[in-house]
């Protein structure tokens, strides 16, 4: 495997992202959803941060992201001399160094439940994330249904529900805009890009999130992106 040390560009990004506040390593935002929620996080929070994109599904993409972790995986925070590896511990990172800006809900209970359903994200969901991988650019209308990406839907449908009508006060999942409505971001936009039909109150709730402007932000900039990434463009069942 090519190290940082042979790939001279890599390590001058490397060192200039140490030396300069908060670097954040995403893939293309057409396709990376897990890049998308802590971008969402540190935009809708004003935590000021330099993006550094790599190509997905290039010939250099691994060797691009072992630059920055050894993970293998986007997104990765550099913070100084920490380097700290995936969507959800990124968000975590973020929560405990900025405690004044309530990236989670305040109230203990209703930031137990947020944590709760990030985490049935970040663990679960695989067969609607399988069946239908998120490409903000294009429409995929009934695509992607399958017994498992159905029954994930119909899981999500219940969580929203849950939230909203006990914390979301009819706003976002916990009124406030939080780490846990960029966790469901890319569900948002996939079940934009595949008509999903959805309860009023969700459909709205769907809107609101799209409407949010750091999500608009990140829509906007991966339709302005021209690269292709042909393992996510295939099309969907
Ligand atoms: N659990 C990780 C998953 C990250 C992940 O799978 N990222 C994808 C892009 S969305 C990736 O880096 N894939 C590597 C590749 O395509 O080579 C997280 O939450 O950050």
């Amino acid at each position: 495997m090519q190290t940082l040390e042979s790939n001279p560009a890599l390590q001058s990004v490397l060192a200039k992202a140490r030396k300069s506040g908060l670097t954040l390593v995403i893939g293309n935002k057409n396709y990376s959803s897990w890049s998308m929620r802590p971008w969402v996080v540190m935009t809708a929070f004003g935590i000021a941060f330099t993006e550094v994109r790599i190509l997905l599904d290039q010939p250099d993409t691994s060797m691009n992201i072992a630059a920055f972790s050894a993970a293998g995986r986007v997104p990765v925070l550099i913070a100084g001399e920490i380097t700290v590896a995936d969507s959800l511990a990124i968000c975590e990172y973020l929560a405990e160094q900025f405690p004044d800006k309530d990236l989670w809900p305040q109230d203990v209970a209703a930031r137990a439940l947020a944590r709760s359903i990030c985490c049935e994200m970040h663990s679960g969901f695989s067969a609607l994330r399988t069946a239908m991988s998120m490409n903000i650019r294009r429409r995929f209308p009934g695509k992607g249904r399958t017994a498992g990406s159905q029954a994930d839907i119909g899981r999500i449908s219940e969580i929203w529900e849950e939230c909203l009508s006990n914390f979301g006060h009819h706003e976002f999942l916990f009124g406030k805009f939080s780490i846990a409505d960029a966790f469901f971001a890319p569900v948002v936009m996939r079940f934009h890009g595949y008509g999903v039909s959805l309860a009023p109150a969700l459909q709205a709730y769907c809107e609101r999130v799209q409407a949010h402007p750091a999500v608009a932000q990140w829509v906007r900039e991966a339709c302005a992106e021209v690269e292709l990434a042909g393992k996510h463009e295939r099309e969907p069942d």
